[in-house]
């Protein structure tokens, strides 16, 4: 299914009128508001493969129908995505779940619908069919050699799928760890991890950067061999400039100050990319946003603030990535709903004061200081951010125009109602 441009210019004049008095209230409200747009329209995050299907939990998984078949059908709904909010330019794919039949079919579909490749994934949390060796006791930490051996060539094999379709980057994220005291000499999984790890990072070409994530408990609840960022930032620095830490908001213990994880990781050069999602209790994937907005500002506020420190470049020097993926929403609604927060709360981060913040800090004025960070927070930026998809050709209000040419229906007679997306 294609969104005809006709709908979408449709849509927004019926909405124009009321569009714009709400504009005009922010326009005067906020300095420098150009550049901001400027800004919000060059944003782009990166829609992971495994979010466009109903996400399960151990016990059920109940698909929603209409759910994309295979590759070529995960970019087409992208370009839904992206067509509704111009904001959902990319795609990062996932080995084995996604490898293309035909590179230059894929580059092709994914150029029809303005969508670029984003970091490759890397799977070794699971065993797949024609698999040698199971991951059950690790993959790069494991004790057998050839199980190691394994493992690494999966990600050199990774690589090389995204060299063909114009990808740039590679995250690792490793399932790796232990369950109980005493199953693993956390020395000996380290250096393993290490050693694999660098035979990767070989691989890669000049211009790649590979990220490392990590992730404090889940699947393993007794240790992880990348469980923070302190270890994740120990194997980046060991392996070298292309080398980062990947930070996935979901992946903490709970109350960690991911802010300041991120502001001094951008300090040390050593930020590769974010992974968005919200959380109630651990890794819940639940939409971006839902839960703590008020956080997912106070990171936005470090990650602009860091970035603008090392005159850093807002679209390109950072992966930028929603990863989530759950159980009882429409899949492409969530995303909507998930790309509108990310935006949200990048435009209010956009707008704070930092001049007076520096002053307050300077000053001791604590109170102050939050002031100014409230006063961000507490702005509706909304009308902002519509005006950027507005002035991008996208639409006023992505959700409500989802809704009305009844898409997701569309999806179900073209797919069928007991569709299962691969991977999941
Ligand atoms: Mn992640």
């Amino acid at each position: 299914m294609l969104i005809n441009k006709n709908k979408i210019e449709d849509h927004n004049q019926a909405l124009i009128k009321e569009h714009k008095r709400k504009f005009d209230f922010i326009n005067e409200e906020i300095e420098g508001i150009e550049n901001i747009l400027q800004k919000l329209i060059a944003f782009q995050i990166a829609i992971p493969s495994w979010a466009l299907g109903t996400g399960g939990t151990r016990f059920a998984r109940f698909p929603g129908g209409g759910e994309p078949r295979n590759l070529e059908e995960k970019i087409e709904d992208i370009g839904l995505l992206h067509a509704l909010n111009k904001s959902s330019g990319a795609i990062s794919l996932h080995i084995p779940w996604d490898i293309p039949k035909d590179y230059n079919a894929i580059k092709k579909l994914a150029a029809q619908h303005d969508i670029k490749f984003d970091a490759m994934n890397s799977n070794t949390f699971q065993d797949q069919p024609d698999q040698k060796l199971s991951y059950k006791f690790g993959s790069l930490q494991h004790v057998n050699i050839e199980v190691r051996q394994q493992a690494i060539d999966h990600n050199i094999e990774v690589i090389k799928h995204g060299i063909q379709l114009g990808s740039k980057s590679l995250t690792v994220w490793l399932s790796d760890g232990s369950c109980f005291p005493g199953q693993l000499n956390f020395r000996k999984a380290f250096q393993n991890t290490l050693e694999g790890l660098q035979e990767i990072y070989a691989a890669l070409p000049s211009d790649w950067k590979m990220f490392v994530e990590y992730k404090a408990f889940e699947p393993n609840f007794y240790s992880t061999t990348v469980g923070d960022w302190g270890q994740s930032l120990l194997y980046a620095n060991k392996l070298g400039d292309k080398a980062f830490t990947l930070v996935d908001l979901g992946h903490h213990l709970p109350n960690a100050n991911i802010e300041q994880i991120v502001s001094l990781l951008l300090m040390e050069g050593k930020l590769g990319g974010f992974h968005f999602n919200d959380s109630k209790y651990g890794d819940d994937d639940l939409t971006v946003g839902s839960i703590k907005p008020y956080q997912l500002f106070l990171i936005f506020n470090e990650l602009v603030e860091g970035m603008d420190a090392k005159k850093m470049d807002h679209t390109k020097d950072l992966g930028w990535m929603i990863d989530a993926s759950h159980n009882v929403k429409d899949p492409l609604e969530d995303l909507l709903q998930s790309v509108e927060a990310i935006m949200i709360s990048y435009a209010q981060s956009l707008i704070v004061h930092r001049k007076k913040l520096n002053e307050a800090q300077n000053n001791n004025d604590v109170a102050g200081a939050q002031e100014i960070l409230q006063q961000s927070f507490r702005t509706d930026v909304r009308a902002l951010i519509a005006e950027a998809r507005l002035r991008s050709g996208a639409a006023l209000r992505p959700l409500q125009l989802y809704r009305d040419l009844k898409v997701r229906e569309e999806l179900i007679k073209e797919r069928g109602l007991k569709t299962i997306a691969t991977g999941l």
